[in-house]
């Protein structure tokens, strides 16, 4: 990503190196088990790993129970790493321009704990055909 807009809070289905190359940007992260807090899942989103709480203004007469969400913040300066693990949420900011990579990958471990609607529904598929099975 490069410039200085944001990217609204969501999750990812794989885990995530964001690797920060040029300019600060800020994080806020929230864990996976805080997902009801965020109203997930959210079905008249496009994308149902999206949110539909602006967390930088939020609305709580709308979305309550955002208030209770625990935040973790943290701003990458050039040449700093951030693990992302697989669902947690998380909003980013470009304090300035700003240049990153994303380095994501699929495991078992994060196929599993993304429990996407469509990986829950055919988990049983799924889990037979990452392990061979017939
Ligand atoms: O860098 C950004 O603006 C987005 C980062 C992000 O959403 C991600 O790493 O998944």
């Amino acid at each position: 990503m490069v410039g200085t807009r944001a990217t609204p809070v969501h999750f990812d289905g794989a885990d995530n190196l964001l690797v920060q190359i040029f300019g600060r940007k800020k994080l806020i992260l929230i864990p996976p088990a805080e997902s009801e807090k965020l109203y997930y899942p959210c079905l008249r989103l496009g994308h149902v790993h999206y949110s539909p709480v602006d967390i930088e203004d939020p609305d709580f007469v709308q979305f309550p129970k955002f208030k209770d969400a625990t935040l973790f913040e943290v701003t990458l300066e050039p040449g700093e790493i951030l693990f992302i693990p697989v669902r947690w949420w998380h909003h980013a900011r470009s304090l300035e321009t700003a240049i990153s990579l994303n380095f994501w990958w699929y495991s078992m471990r994060s196929l599993f704990r993304m429990r996407h609607p469509y990986f829950v529904f055919h988990k049983d598929r799924v889990t037979k055909k990452l392990l061979n099975v017939r």
